[in-house]
Formats: C-alpha cells, sequence, structure tokens
C-alpha cells in the first residue's frame, strides 16, 4: 500500500484546517474566519484506495505563517517550521482572494527546492474573482520542482478529488502507521478544549480571541454514559473577563452552549460542560501557563 505523512502550510487564515478537514470528512482542527486559529500541528488520517491500491494519508495541519510577536506565536512558528522534517509530500496552501506577496514567493520557491513531493493549493476559488485563479497559476506555474499546482475550494470541496489523486501519486509505498477507524493523533481532551477555543473565537470580537486559551480541568466519562467536562477559558486581559462572561452571563453561556452541542455530536451522548473565567495576565508570554495548556517547546517533535 501507499502511506506517508504530508505537510500542509501556507499563512494564517489561507484555509489548511477547512483542508484538512474537508480531505479526511471529519472535523479535525477547528476553524475560525480570524486568523492564528491553530496553533498545534494535527494530524488528520485519511484511508482509501486509488487505482486498485490501498492508501494512508496522514496530513499534518499546522499554525498559519505570520510574524510572532510573543511566546506563544514563536512557539506555533517553531510548530510549523519544524513540519517538513519527516513528512514524505508538503502542500502549500495559498488562498487566492488576495494578492501573494514576497513571502509567499519565498515559501513556495523554498518547497519546490526541498527534496520531498509539492503541491501548490491555489484556494478560495469558490469566492476570488475569476481572473485571479489564471493569474496565481501563472505566477507559479514555472517554479521548477513543483508537482502539480491544482486550484480548490476547501470550502465546497471543488477538485480535492484532483487534489488527492497528486497526493496518493507522490506517496511511497509503505505501511499503515494508524489503525484504519482513528482519523486523528489528538485525544478526546485536545478535541473538547479545541471546540471550546473555536467557540470563543466565533462568538467574541476584536483583540479578545487571541488571548484566550483553554485548560480542560477534568474529562470523565460517567457510568450512565454522560461525559463530564470541567474548563477554564484563560483570558490575558483583567478588562476581557466580563467581556467572555456577557451580560448576565450571556456570553459565556452562549459559548458553552454551542461547544456542548458540538462536544455532543462528537461523543455521541449526553456532555455536562462547565466553564470558569480565569484571567492570568499577559500569558502568552508566560512559560508556565503555556506549558499547562500544552504549548510546551519541549514536547516540539
Ligand atoms: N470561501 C471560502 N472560504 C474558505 C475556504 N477555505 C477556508 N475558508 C475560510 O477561511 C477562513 C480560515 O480558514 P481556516 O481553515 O481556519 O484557515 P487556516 O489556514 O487553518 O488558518 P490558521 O489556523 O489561522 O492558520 C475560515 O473562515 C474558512 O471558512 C474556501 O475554499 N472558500
Ligand atoms: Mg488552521
Amino acid at each position: 500500500m501507499k502511506s506517508g505523512f504530508i505537510a500542509i502550510t501556507g499563512k494564517a487564515n489561507a484555509g489548511k484546517s477547512t483542508l484538512v478537514n474537508s480531505l479526511v470528512g471529519e472535523k479535525v482542527s477547528i476553524v475560525s474566519h480570524k486568523p492564528q486559529t491553530t496553533r498545534n500541528k494535527i494530524s488528520g488520517i485519511l484511508n482509501g484506495e486509488k487505482n486498485g491500491e490501498e492508501f494512508q494519508a496522514i496530513f499534518i495541519d499546522t499554525p498559519g505563517l505570520h510574524r510572532a510577536k510573543n511566546a506563544l506565536s514563536e512557539y506555533m512558528m517553531l510548530e510549523a517550521g519544524s513540519v517538513n522534517e519527516g513528512a514524505d509530500a508538503a502542500i502549500y496552501v495559498l488562498a487566492c482572494d488576495k494578492e501573494p506577496d514576497k513571502y509567499d514567493d519565498e515559501r513556495i520557491r523554498a518547497l519546490a527546492c526541498s527534496p520531498i513531493p509539492f503541491i501548490l493549493a491555489v484556494n478560495k476559488c469558490d469566492v476570488a474573482d475569476p481572473e485571479f485563479v489564471p493569474q496565481r497559476i501563472d505566477r507559479y506555474k514555472d517554479v521548477e520542482g513543483i508537482a502539480a499546482i491544482i486550484p480548490i475550494s476547501a470550502r465546497t470541496g471543488k477538485n480535492l478529488d484532483m487534489l488527492l489523486d497528486e497526493i496518493v501519486k507522490v506517496l511511497p509505498e509503505g505501511r499503515r502507521y494508524y489503525d484504519e477507524d482513528v482519523y486523528t493523533d489528538k485525544n478526546m481532551r485536545f478535541m473538547a478544549a479545541e471546540i471550546i477555543r473555536e467557540k470563543a473565537l466565533y462568538n467574541l470580537s476584536d483583540e479578545v480571541p487571541y488571548g484566550i486559551g483553554v485548560n480542560i480541568n477534568k474529562y470523565s466519562v460517567q457510568e450512565n454514559g454522560v461525559t463530564e467536562i470541567d474548563a477554564d477559558v484563560i483570558c490575558e486581559k483583567k478588562a476581557h473577563k466580563p467581556i467572555i462572561i456577557g451580560k448576565g452571563g450571556a456570553m459565556l453561556k452562549k459559548i458553552g452552549s454551542d461547544a456542548r452541542f458540538e462536544l455532543e455530536k462528537l461523543t455521541g451522548g449526553r456532555v455536562y460542560l462547565t466553564l470558569w473565567v480565569r484571567v492570568k495576565p499577559d500569558w502568552r508570554d508566560d512559560g508556565s501557563v503555556m506549558r499547562m495548556l500544552g504549548y510546551d517547546k519541549k514536547n516540539l517533535q
């Protein structure tokens, strides 16, 4: 069979997590309209068959590339930067609704020179001006070392089959790394924290969501099948706490009920979710809080 690890990189907000979720057909990674949503490397695993041969593709979603402004984003950039090591192939996701910049050019050229096969996915074709798609393809078509340039829409699924064909084509012969029923390398505690963070990102505006971390204090499945989750929503400024709680607790309630709805889908049973808001001043530069939340440089693989 064919199998391997495919590194997915690109600038923040390009649609990397949406792409991994669409390819795998499961919600592996949280998505939001705000840049810098993904903070860790997360594997999404797809098993299938192409041209009579079985394959296992392990897509590694990464934090979007951006200029680091604090210890958390330095951690995120180290996570993203290390993804090509040990990968069998790489995909760069370029959102075609915006003009590519020097940074995209540099990354794409560097990946084209790397020893692993490299595919350029030109994303968000469903919303971009129709002229933009051929323009982006033209910009990179003569760069040597690009196995394929494919215009896609991670959101609508357009051309994802074509992209998958190219991916499987470049995967090496190998073994099955994960059991067939596994679709991510992350555990339920991690998924629960991410889902709560996604709902906070979605419901809160301005600067507040960027400084949010979620710590699961308790995750237990009772004998009656109910999952009990107790979590801290951590913010970095005292002034953010009343915003997260909202008038009469309405905002926290909304974040909690949105998260519970999705967690119940994920666990397939009832979920009792309790959320607390805690202030950890400027935690994005505080090593001990970052370690508690799992953003630990020591864990970088
Ligand atoms: N219209 C459209 N929107 C898309 C597409 N792919 C992603 N998006 C949207 O773009 C936004 C960012 O998507 P994400 O998947 O979170 O992007 P990302 O590259 O993982 O972002 P970071 O984790 O912050 O680096 C979300 O609002 C998505 O719904 C697409 O193909 N078409
Ligand atoms: Mg992401």
